[in-house]
């Protein structure tokens, strides 16, 4: 995929690269587009994460994560059977609406994050359960990306 012919831990950096483009995108890179739906995504990176070993690295995987493009994420990994239960997938995206709905109006960061802690809470209870394979730490980073765009106002 980096086009040296193996696919190896190096190629999961590859796709993290161009995580969140579609086509057209100046960063979109049809390589790394491995199911050829003209967004590169979780899905992508389940094909891949299931040709390397499982010891590769999974740092840093996600890039310019939103409240969407964590909604996506949640979406894909139902999409991909990565989370087997209705009920975690709709707890997960449900606790996003009301993180997203925290940022608005007068709410404070604090109560943002208090949702969004719960959400890397939940991702880690439910892993190897009912959220499988790269859903897990791809939603893990996504819940901490966000987290760190919320500052703790109070001690
Ligand atoms: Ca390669
Ligand atoms: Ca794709």
């Amino acid at each position: 995929m980096n086009g040296d012919g193996i696919v190896s831990c190096p190629d999961l950096a590859v796709i993290a690269e161009a995580y969140g483009s579609h086509t057209g995108a100046s960063d979109f890179n049809a390589w790394s587009d491995l199911n050829n739906d003209g967004v590169i995504n979780l899905l992508d990176f389940d094909i891949v994460s299931k040709k390397v070993p499982a010891s590769c690295p999974n740092q840093n995987l996600v890039r310019n994560v939103t409240f969407e493009s964590t909604l996506d994420d949640i979406q894909a990994a139902v999409d991909a059977e990565l989370i087997t239960n209705r009920g975690v997938a709709n707890a997960l995206a449900e606790q996003f609406k009301e993180a997203k709905f925290a940022t608005s109006g007068r709410h404070e960061s604090d109560d943002v994050r208090e949702i969004l802690i719960a959400f890397v809470h939940l991702v880690n209870a439910q892993t190897g359960k009912h959220i499988l394979g790269i859903a897990a730490p791809v939603l893990r980073q996504d819940g901490t990306a966000l987290l760190s765009q919320f500052p703790r106002t109070k001690n």
